[in-house]
């Protein structure tokens, strides 16, 4: 059944900041919504249990989108393992207590497809989960995940709370981290090339193999699906968005080069971990619902790119502004 959010509802988007916290403000700019409440890190530390009571009961949201957290690529997830776990069992803890507590209406919590097993069969279905051993390279971050999904259901459960889950595939898009050590493979290849075009250089580096397959979603997809769900799924079980359609890291890395800089030769670091060898989810319920998605890998690629030159291109002018002043 379709809950129609007044457009006056106050909405919380935790995580506004974040690669998806902010394609969703985007998306109920979009659709009107005029009451988006958010909090910076600084205004309001989600990991801690009486700084959220005390927000959600000064600003009572009506709707909750859950989806902070601490996240990075394969890199980060295998070396920051204690902020990874810790970070997000409370931000899941705080929110879903906090939303239980002032009769948040409904909540929508984003988990990750690394919730599933590391041998899953593929594609892989919501009923999957916890039957059997996960990715080392990202176990912390995926107990964590799993634990937002059993919360969710247990205040649902218990107290009759609305809460609903929803696991995504790997995002891409505008807003995303194109740090080296800590982004996902995307934004970090897309860097990698752009840097050499701008460098001269002939080869770029790619980590793992380049046979692990990876299935990339849109954020702005991602966000369009976040809405969807919140007005049209109430259910116990979680449900994936995705496309339902993967590739290589190669030929990621391939179309990525013909995009960036089409002379550039890919060398692949075998030393580097590859992670998952294949998490393609089935999107079967979400589709059956109704919804699919609507930009593609190339275009998505195109325009995240373009996004990207040009955030750099700030950057290098605002830095170019410092050192005139400054000098
Ligand atoms: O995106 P990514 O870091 O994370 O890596 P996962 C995906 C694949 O790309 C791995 C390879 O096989 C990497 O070895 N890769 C190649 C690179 N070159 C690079 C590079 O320059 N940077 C990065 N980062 N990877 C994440 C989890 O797993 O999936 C998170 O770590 C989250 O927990 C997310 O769940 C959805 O796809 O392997």
């Amino acid at each position: 059944m379709k809950i129609d959010l007044p457009p006056e509802s106050r909405i919380f988007v935790a995580g506004h900041a974040g690669l998806v916290g902010s394609a969703v403000v985007r998306r109920l700019e979009r659709a009107g919504f005029s009451n988006i409440q958010t909090a910076t890190r600084h205004q309001l530390d989600l990991r801690d249990q009486s700084e959220v009571n005390h927000w959600f009961k000064a600003n009572r949201p009506e709707y909750v989108f859950l989806v902070a957290g601490t996240v990075g690529g394969i890199l980060a997830n295998s070396t920051r393992s204690a902020e990874f776990i810790y970070d997000n069992l409370m931000i899941h803890g705080t929110v879903v207590d906090a939303s239980h507590r002032y009769q948040v209406r409904k909540l929508l919590y984003l988990g990750s497809s690394c919730i599933y097993p590391r041998q899953a069969t593929q594609p892989i279905t919501e009923d999957q989960l916890l039957t059997g051993p996960l990715e080392p390279t990202n176990e912390w971050y995926a107990i964590a995940k799993i634990a937002g999904i059993k919360l969710c259901q247990a205040y649902r459960r218990q107290y009759g709370c609305d809460f609903v889950s929803a696991m995504p595939t790997n995002l891409y898009g505008p807003g995303d981290n194109f740090d080296l050590t800590s982004g996902h493979v995307l934004p970090a290849l897309m860097r990698k090339f752009h840097d050499a075009r701008e460098s001269g250089a002939t080869a770029v580096e790619i980590w793992g193999t380049g046979s692990p397959m990876r299935e990339f979603l849109h954020v702005d997809d991602l966000a369009d699906a976040c809405l969807f769900l919140m007005e049209r799924y109430s259910h116990d079980s979680h449900i994936n968005v995705g496309t339902g359609v993967d590739l290589s890291i190669r030929e990621l890395a391939e179309k990525v080069r013909d995009l960036v800089y089409p002379n550039a030769e890919l060398a692949f670091d075998s030393s580097k971990p590859d992670g998952t060898p294949r998490k393609v989810l089935d999107v079967t319920r979400l589709k059956d619902l109704g919804w699919q998605p609507s930009i593609g890998l190339d275009d998505g690629l195109a325009s995240t790119y373009e996004w990207f030159v040009d955030q750099h291109r700030q950057a290098g002018h605002l830095r170019g502004v410092e050192l005139a002043t400054s000098s």
